[in-house]
């Protein structure tokens, strides 16, 4: 079993900070489960450019409030708390955050620890374990 603790985690070098979000990093490749569960925090009147060609990811917003993009579509998505979505498509898409957007983010297959975006906004497949 394992049990962390997001205030522990937080401390180490499970923590990732670039200019418009930071990850906590809570399970990893290493940790065998299959996926990688993360707590991130989006930093208000940011946006991101994401593009995940390699995984797919699942978000659940727990507070704050910001919009998704969907850029295969030009859609449009306000983002509170309650609300989840899944890139099951590797779908380009951009995220906006109005206030210190929480978020509880699941990637497979599981980052391996000290992923940053790559230029197309994507992680690569092997990037530094921690
Ligand atoms: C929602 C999203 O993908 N944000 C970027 C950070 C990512 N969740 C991560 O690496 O933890």
């Amino acid at each position: 079993m394992i049990v962390r603790k997001l205030h522990d985690a937080e401390r180490s070098n499970r923590r990732v900070v670039t200019k418009t979000w930071e990850s906590t990093r809570l399970l990893l490749k290493g940790d065998g489960m299959g996926y990688s569960f993360h707590i991130t925090t989006i930093y208000p009147g940011t946006e991101t450019p994401m593009w995940y060609q390699h995984h797919l990811e699942t978000v659940y917003c727990i507070s704050g409030s910001g919009e998704l993009e969907d850029r295969e579509t030009g859609e449009i998505h306000p983002i509170e708390p309650g609300t989840m979505y899944a890139l099951d498509r590797h779908d380009r898409h951009t995220l906006r955050a109005c206030t210190d957007l929480v978020l509880a983010c699941v990637f497979n297959p599981p980052l391996n620890g000290l992923e940053v975006h790559v230029e197309t906004g994507a992680y690569p497949l092997e990037a530094e374990a921690v």
